[in-house]
């Protein structure tokens, strides 16, 4: 049997409007399972969540990103390997903070598909609806969400479930295939103890290919290790490949060592370096807030800090420790208010 082609759906909004309700709604599954984020009812951790449609040609993953400010380097970790957006504002709400801020990141990670579900349309009446979706189409006006579909939906008494699925495997039939440059690239969004078998790291395959036995090399600090198994769609795999959800488990690395950001990469491929050029990309809200482009890095996410930047083109950042990235890699910065860019450049 060969297998589908995973299509990656993550959410993104503002917190409390939805999404993981959504997500349950759609799929049956919760994808809050930390007894955290039970008891205080919102999102801290990435949610993966597996949706069978056994009639669609793709195999639906959903990625579930928490809405808080506080937690927007998760977002962006799991924002970062999405190949769909489901764009969610409550309809009772409207466009908030977050819903800007998520709205920014998809755009600078160049997000390129996605619908947008008014949630929580049980709460308001037919007026309102229709008000929220000329503001959310004019919000959306000469992006990639432009001409999106928007939906209103209930995940409270299921009105509009069908239409947002069917939606979704629309949006996933004008994903193209990605580019394979062919060398094992896997960035590392969630590690795992599985009990009797170790050590587990997870993420979506970005190029390349990894079988049982493979050695690897966790970046940026070098972890030399090797796969003893692999796991897609929770089942064991010899192999694995571009774009699919997948688990491996690693022989002999402590957990501790390991963490989201990290990229494991095949062996040699890659060396960790304490410089990086990179073009930044300012917003105009970024730009007409008077904020510089220095300011904490999300790429995928390990947090560690550049030197300041002009707010031009062409930036070099110096680090402290080594770290890794590669060609055409994106990412984001945000941090808080400072002073305007120097006229006379960087100091
Ligand atoms: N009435 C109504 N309430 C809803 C609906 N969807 C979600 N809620 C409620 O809204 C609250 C927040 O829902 P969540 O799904 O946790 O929101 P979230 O966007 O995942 O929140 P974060 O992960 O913290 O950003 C919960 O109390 C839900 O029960 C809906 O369609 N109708
Ligand atoms: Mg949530």
């Amino acid at each position: 049997m060969t297998e589908k082609e995973h299509l990656i759906v993550g959410t993104a909004g503002h917190i409390d409007h939805g999404k993981s309700s959504l997500v349950k709604a759609l799929t049956g599954i919760d994808p809050d399972t930390l007894p955290e984020e039970k008891e205080r009812g919102l999102t801290i951790e990435l949610g993966f969540v597996f949706m069978d449609v056994p009639e669609y040609e793709k195999q639906i993953v959903f990625i579930d990103v928490p809405g808080h400010e506080k937690f927007v380097r998760t977002m962006v970790a799991g924002a970062s390997s999405i190949d769909v957006v489901l764009f969610i504002i409550a309809a009772d709400e409207g466009i908030s903070v977050q819903t800007r801020e998520h709205f920014d990141i998809l755009q600078l990670l160049r997000v390129k598909e996605g619908i947008i579900a008014l949630t929580k349309s049980d709460l308001v009446d037919a007026d309102q609806l229709e008000k929220l979706g000329g503001e959310v189409g004019a919000f959306v006006q000469g992006t990639f969400l432009e001409g999106a579909p928007v939906i209103p939906v209930s995940s409270l008494t299921g009105s509009g479930l069908a239409e947002i699925k069917a939606a979704l495997m629309a949006a996933g039939r004008c994903v193209c295939r990605r580019e394979d440059c062919g060398y094992f690239r896997l960035p590392v969004d969630r590690v795992f103890v599985m009990h009797g078998f170790g050590t587990v790291i997870a993420g979506t395959v970005l190029s390349g290919g990894i079988k049982t036995g493979d050695r690897i090399e966790i970046l940026p600090e070098r972890i030399e290790t090797k796969v003893r198994g692999v796991q897609v769609h929770k089942e064991k795999r010899d192999a694995s490949g571009l774009g699919k959800r997948t688990a491996l488990n690693l022989h002999d690395v402590d957990k501790t060592l390991l963490r989201r950001g990290q990229c494991a990469v095949a062996p040699g491929l890659i060396t960790p370096a304490t410089r990086l050029d990179a073009r930044l990309h300012l917003l105009n809200s970024t730009r007409s807030a008077g904020e510089t482009s220095s300011t904490s890095p999300r790429r995928g996410t390990n947090g560690s800090t550049p030197r300041r930047s002009p707010a031009s083109a062409v930036s070099r950042a110096r680090r402290k420790r080594p770290s890794s990235s590669f060609s055409g890699k994106r990412r984001t910065n945000r941090g808080p208010r400072r002073r305007p860019p120097s006229p006379y450049g960087p100091d």
